[in-house]
C-alpha cells in the first residue's frame, strides 16, 4: 500500500495556517526519506530577507528586553500549550520530513515542550550574585541583563527540538530568536514557526513583531548569521566542520557561539554490568534515529571476559531489528536522511571490511523505492580504533572493541576528536567513579548503566573538545543568553579604594 505523503504534508501545513506560497512554488525540493518523493518546493529567504528579519528582530529587542522577565515567561508558557496542542500533527510532519519513528518524533515535540515548561520557571529565577565587598557601605551585586537577537542554526536531525532550547530560554531571558534551520528539514521549522506566531497572536502586543525570525536558506543564510554584528549569540547545531567556520566568523567579530557540533560517543562495557540492560541501552543508543543523532553511540568498549557473549547477543538483536517506513509497518530503524549519509556509510564499511576489520550487517534494504535508503544496522569489531572509528559517520554503525583494564577503556573513550556524551555500564563503585571522576571520561555527558543518548532537558546539554564547547537546555545555560553586569554601589560618603590603594588629591 503506496501512502501520499505529499497530499498528507500539504493538509498538515494547510491546516495550520501556512500559505502555500511557502510551501508549493519555492525553489528550495524537499523530499521525504520514507520514499525519496518530492512532497514540497519551499519559498527560500533571499538577501533582503534577511536583512529585514534582521531589522526586525533589533527592533523587536529594544521593547522585549523592557518586559518583566516573568511575564516573558508567560508567551513561553502560552507556545508550549500550542505545542501540546499541535504535538500529533508536528510529529507526523518530523516523521514524514526526517524519516523518524512516530515514538521518537513525539519524544522531540515532547522535548519542546519539557523545555517551554522549564523557562516558564526559569523566568522567574534569572538570579545574580550579591557579593561581600572589602569596602565599608559598598556592596557588589551582579545582574543578567538581556543580550540582542539569538542566531540560531539548527540541522536535520532534530528539526524542532533544537530551536525549542534555545528559543524558549532565549525568550523568557530577554531577546529576540532568528532560525535558519537545516535545509533537509524546512517543513517543520515553517510548521513550528506558525506555532509560535499563534501563541504570540494569543500574548498580545507585547509580541512585537520581528521577535521570532525565520529565515529558510543554505549556507548563505548561516554566513549571514555568523557574520552580521546584529547577532552577538549564534547557537549553530551540525558538523565539526560547520561549527569551524561559524565559529571562526563569530570569534571574528567577538561575538559569542555556542557550538553543538560532532559526537563520536562511546559505552564501556565493564566486567560486572548487568548485561541485559547493557544490551537494550547499547542496542537503542546505536541504531535508534538510525544512527543520526549527535548523541549516537558509535564505539563500544567491552571487557574481555564478557566480549564474546555480549557481541553474540548484539549481533542478533542488530540483525533482528526491524528496518522499514515507521509509518506504514512500524520498524523501529527508518531510512537514512538522503543518499549521500547512505553512500558516506557504505564506503565506511566498504574501506573497513577490505581491512582485517569484521562486519556484521551493514547492507541496504529495499523499501519503498530506489530513490529512499534503508540499510541494516552493522557492527563493525575492530582490533583498534582507527582513522575511521575516530571520525564521525552520520549512520548506524558500531565499532567494538575489546578491553582488560578500565584505564584503557578509559583512555579508548578519550581518545576521540570529539567530547559530548559517554556512558559506562557496571556495578562496581569503584570503576563507575572512576569514570566520573576527574581523570575519567572527558565528555560533556558522562552516564552510568544506560546509553549515550536521549538527554532530559533539564541538565545542559553540550561537549568539549571538536563538540564544540557549548551548552544549551537545562542548568545554567541560560547565562550564555544574557550579559552578566557587576554592580558596585557605594552607599557611604567616603570614597575608599579598592586593595587599600591611597590617591589624596
Ligand atoms: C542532537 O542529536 O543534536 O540527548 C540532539 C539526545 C536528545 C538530543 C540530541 N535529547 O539524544
Amino acid at each position: 500500500m503506496s501512502v501520499d505523503y505529499a497530499k498528507e504534508v500539504d493538509s498538515i501545513l494547510r491546516d495550520l495556517g501556512i500559505s502555500e506560497t511557502e510551501f508549493i512554488a519555492g525553489t528550495l525540493s524537499v523530499s521525504t526519506p520514507l520514499t525519496g518523493e518530492q512532497i514540497a518546493k519551499v519559498a527560500m529567504s533571499n538577501d533582503s530577507q534577511f536583512r529585514v528579519a534582521t531589522e526586525a528582530a533589533r527592533d523587536a529587542f529594544d521593547s522585549w528586553r523592557l518586559l518583566p522577565a516573568p511575564r516573558r515567561g508567560e508567551l513561553v508558557r502560552l507556545l508550549g500549550n500550542e505545542l501540546r496542542a499541535e504535538k500529533a500533527a508536528l510529529a507526523r510532519l518530523l516523521s514524514i520530513e526526517v524519516g523518524k519513528i512516530p515514538s521518537e518524533s513525539l519524544g522531540e515535540i515532547q522535548e519542546m515542550i519539557d523545555v517551554c515548561d522549564f523557562a516558564v520557571g526559569l523566568s522567574r529565577q534569572l538570579y545574580g550574585l550579591a557579593m561581600p565587598s572589602e569596602r565599608p557601605q559598598h556592596r557588589i551585586v551582579e545582574q543578567w541583563h538581556p543580550i540582542g537577537p539569538i542566531a540560531v542554526i539548527s540541522a536535520f536531525n532534530f528539526p524542532a527540538a533544537v530551536w525549542s532550547w534555545n528559543a524558549a530560554v532565549a525568550l523568557v531571558t530577554g531577546n529576540p530568536v532568528v532560525w535558519k534551520p537545516s535545509e533537509k528539514a524546512p517543513l517543520t521549522a515553517l510548521a513550528v514557526s506558525a506555532i509560535a506566531k499563534r501563541a504570540c497572536e494569543k500574548f498580545g502586543q507585547d509580541a512585537p513583531h520581528g521577535l521570532l525570525g525565520l529565515l529558510i536558506g543554505k549556507a548563505d543564510a548561516g554566513e549571514f548569521l555568523a557574520n552580521s554584528g546584529s547577532y552577538p549569540v549564534v547557537s549553530a547545531t551540525g558538523s565539526t566542520e560547520m561549527g569551524r567556520s561559524v565559529g571562526r566568523q563569530v570569534a571574528d567579530r567577538f561575538g559569542r557561539a555556542i557550538l553543538e557540533l560532532g559526537g563520536n560517543n562511546a559505552s564501556i562495557v565493564t566486567a560486572t554490568a548487568d548485561l541485559e540492560l547493557a544490551l537494550r541501552a547499547v542496542v537503542f543508543a546505536a541504531v535508534g534515529t538510525t544512527g543520526q543523532r549527535c548523541t549516537t553511540l558509535r564505539r563500544l568498549f567491552v571487557h574481555s571476559r564478557i566480549y564474546d557473549s555480549f557481541i553474540d547477543k548484539l549481533k542478533t538483536a542488530f540483525g533482528s531489528v526491524t528496518v522499514g517506513d515507521p509509518l506504514q509497518d512500524g520498524a523501529l530503524i527508518g531510512p537514512l536522511i538522503d543518499q549521500h549519509a547512505y553512500h558516506q556509510a557504505q564506503d565506511v564499511l566498504t574501506q573497513l571490511g577490505a581491512s582485517d576489520a569484521i562486519v556484521h550487517g551493514g547492507e541496504r534494504v529495499q523499501v519503498n523505492s530506489e530513490s529512499s535508503f534503508y540499510m541494516r544496522p552493522a557492527i563493525v569489531e575492530m582490533a583498534e580504533q582507527s582513522e575511521q572509528v575516530l571520525r564521525e559517520t552520520f549512520a548506524p554503525i558500531l565499532y567494538v572493541l575489546r578491553y582488560d583494564k578500565i584505564d584503557e577503556a578509559l583512555a579508548l573513550n578519550n581518545a576521540a576528536p570529539q567530547g559530548l556524551s559517554s556512558s559506562i555500564f557496571s556495578t562496581d563503585v569503584r570503576e563507575i567513579e572512576t569514570f566520573l571522576s576527574a581523570c575519567g571520561s572527558d565528555c560533556g555527558i558522562a552516564n552510568v548503566n544506560m546509553g549515550t543518548s536521549g538527554a532530559e532537558i533539564g541538565g545542559a546539554f553540550g561537549g568539549e573538545k571538536q563538540t564544540g564547547g557549548g551548552r544549551e537546555c537545562g542548568s545554567d545555560a541560560w547565562k550564555s543568553y544574557m550579559r552578566r553586569q557587576t554592580n558596585s554601589i557605594n552607599y557611604g560618603n567616603e570614597l575608599p579604594l579598592a586593595q587599600g590603594v591611597s590617591f589624596e588629591l
